[in-house]
């Protein structure tokens, strides 16, 4: 090839590499699922993830991640940088490959876990595309080398900048305002929990976070360390912290099947909510899949095979479910998978076959071992069974009549429901709505046209901490799936939602705005969470912020959600206004109701979305459970309201 040719095909891919770059940008959703706070966070483990890669190839085991003062992020791996020679196809540094190409992913070699689809995996070109500005900096060979970039456009050729002894790859970008235009703050918390899960997911190595925004009392920087030597058995102490265990230890196993890496953890305790949480590639499945499968396949046939054997059974009248071997159990199985299909809505659900029979063969293998090894917990887990097979009965007594009052009535509309008339779902609201005066209130002030009224009478069903058939026998439960219209779970799968029947897009809670308020938000929202999770999982409910103060001067009014913002309209309106602070919904009257709160051009409505399933499970197990110190901690550091009244 001569000279010129050779000039002329470094050219052309040039450009293909800047059309990729320039697609991402005009389509960023496509990369990292939207552009905003979720996007906006995703850009820090798209980068983590390749330090990770690094780690499960044996070459890290410290990764530093420090959100700066201007809300930029840099990582730094102990990795072995990345290299920094001449690509040979593309004439230019290994680097400036891997930060302009999209597709070039992290690696040249086939053998680490990549993932080809979900939203990981990307490539940190895609990161690169979507800061303003980045900064690549690797240690390596004895060299440190630099490349700087803005909106993914190389600002000068890799440069040699000094020497050092240390290895690794330094990153720092601060995400583009012209992308996320809504968000470009990042959150402590939302960052520090998938930092900590993949600290247990992947044992042995330190992820350190560090937020170098705001100082705490001590004037020292806020920051967390998280390090797991045990892995997933540490991370089901870590989730089910808030539980009383029913046996001695968790249960685990970490192995290979089939060539396939597979590690499973799993515990009993005393709730009898079912907890399941897999992973593949470090990503959360939250639709589960094979693997799943081959969890409960292995846990169903090994449990069966023990309990039959042990003669508990004998004088049980009725057989034994899925679910009975599921009630009260927190597992997570975490597989890593070569070429991982996704499929589902929202891809995450393994569809690879062959990793069922991996995980039902390790499960098994673990199971009988320990039951052989641990009679008296063996004992204690078949009983546990029994109870919840008689549980089960006495539950699907209770749903029959659900469904059989549903069926009598016509429709079976609770009686408490004011409709709407609109009969197209997707144009219609409904407000749960705490208390009857509340009801009656936002009865009077709501749109009949596309908004419906449930009022629910004073504190919700803990359902936390109830056995599945008193959910379902209780009225305000059943008001609430019936006026939803989604069918209660079958026998074989409580949880499963007929989500096409749904009468209303948006389901809102409409609480108080004071510590009792958001106690029965919450409670609602257990209830969505442990029952209707699917519901959520597609943005469908939502939760009403009703303002906390009315400021008034002469014939001028205006409404504050905060302490600063009553502040500053007094100010506005020349000091010395009136000021009303509404104790609850039922202070308003129903045009204050409707302009504050329901009316959709002025109201503000927080979506309720699922982060991190693993997380959400193990709040909702503080908020409802029994230990009352870890509640109050969470809820003084989190809930906006809990201070109002303190
Ligand atoms: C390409 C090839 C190799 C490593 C990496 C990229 C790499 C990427 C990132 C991103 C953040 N930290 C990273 N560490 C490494 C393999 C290197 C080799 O074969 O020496």
């Amino acid at each position: 090839m001569s000279e010129e040719q050779n000039k002329n095909n470094y050219g052309a891919d040039n450009i293909q590499a800047l059309e990729g770059m320039e697609h991402v940008r005009m389509r960023p959703s496509m990369y990292i699922g939207d552009v905003g706070v979720r996007g906006l966070h995703h850009l820090v483990y798209e980068v983590v993830d390749n330090s990770i890669d690094e780690a499960l190839a044996g070459h890290c085991d410290r990764i530093d991640v420090t959100i700066n003062e201007d809300n930029s992020i840099t990582t730094k791996d102990n990795g072995r940088g990345i290299p920094v020679d001449i690509h040979k196809k593309e004439g230019v540094s290994a680097l400036e490959v891997v930060m302009t190409k999209i597709g070039a992913g992290g690696k040249f070699d086939k053998d680490s876990y990549k993932v080809s689809g979900g939203l990981h995996g990307v490539g940190v070109s895609c990161v690169n595309a979507l800061s303003a500005h980045l900064r690549a900096t690797v240690h390596r060979d004895g060299k440190i080398w630099e490349q700087e970039y803005e909106r993914g456009k190389t600002l000068y050729p890799v440069k040699s900048i000094g020497t050092t002894e240390e290895r690794g790859t330094v990153v720092t970008f601060k995400p583009d305002h012209e992308i996320f235009k809504q968000v470009l703050e990042y959150n402590y918390d939302t960052l520090a929990s998938r930092l900590r899960e993949l600290a247990y997911l992947n044992k042995g190595i330190t992820i350190t976070l560090l937020d170098m925004r705001e100082k705490d009392e001590k004037g020292e920087y806020i920051g967390e360390t998280f390090h797991s030597d045990e892995g997933l058995k540490e991370f089901i102490r870590f989730l089910d912290g808030n539980r009383e265990m029913l046996i001695a230890d968790v249960i685990s196993m970490e192995g290979e099947k089939n060539g396939i890496p597979v590690e499973v953890a799993m515990v009993y305790n005393t709730s009898y909510t079912e907890n399941l949480h897999s992973y593949v590639n470090n990503i959360n499945t939250h639709e589960g899949g094979t693997h799943l499968s081959g969890f409960r396949r292995g846990l169903t046939t090994t449990l069966k095979k023990y309990a039959d054997a042990s003669g508990m059974l004998d004088k049980l009248k009725f057989d034994i479910a899925g679910d009975d071997f599921r009630e009260g159990l927190t597992a997570i199985v975490s597989v890593k998978v070569a070429e991982p299909q996704f499929e589902g809505q929202t891809k995450t659900k393994l569809g690879n076959r062959d990793v069922t029979s991996a995980v039902s063969q390790a499960v098994s293998e673990m199971l009988e071992n320990y039951l052989e090894e641990n009679p008296n917990d063996a004992k204690i887990i078949v009983q546990k069974v029994i109870l919840a097979a008689q549980a089960r009965h006495a539950a699907r007594k209770a749903r029959e009549m659900v469904q059989r009052k549903t069926v009598m009535s016509g429709g079976g509309l609770p009686g408490k429901l004011s409709d709407c008339s609109e009969q197209d779902p997707e144009k219609c609201e409904v407000f749960l709505v705490e208390g009857d005066s509340a009801g009656g209130t936002a009865k009077q002030g709501r749109d009949r046209m596309f908004q419906a009224i449930l009022p629910l009478r004073g504190k919700i069903l803990n359902v936390e901490k109830a056995m599945q058939h008193k959910v379902f026998e209780n009225e305000e439960i059943r008001n609430i799936f019936t006026a939803l219209g989604v069918t209660i779970g079958t026998e074989e799968d409580s949880k499963a939602l007929n989500l096409e029947k749904l009468r209303y897009h948006k389901i809102v809670i409409m609480c108080d705005a004071d510590v009792d308020g958001s106690h029965i938000a919450t409670l609602i929202l257990t209830f969505f969470f442990r029952y209707m999770r699917d519901l959520v999982e597609a943005g469908h409910v939502y939760i009403a912020t009703p303002p906390l103060y009315l400021v008034k001067k002469g014939a001028k009014k205006e409404y504050a959600w905060d302490d600063d913002q009553r502040d500053a309209i007094n100010m506005k309106f020349g000091g010395a206004a009136g000021i009303q602070r509404y104790k609850g919904l039922g202070e308003m009257n129903a045009e204050q109701l409707w302009d504050t709160t329901m009316n959709p051009e002025f109201r503000t409505l927080r979506q309720v979305t699922i982060d991190n399933g693993t997380e959400a499970d193990r709040i909702f197990s503080m908020l409802m459970g029994d230990e009352v110190p870890p509640r109050r901690e969470f809820i003084e550091k989190n809930a906006v309201y809990a201070n109002i009244d303190a």
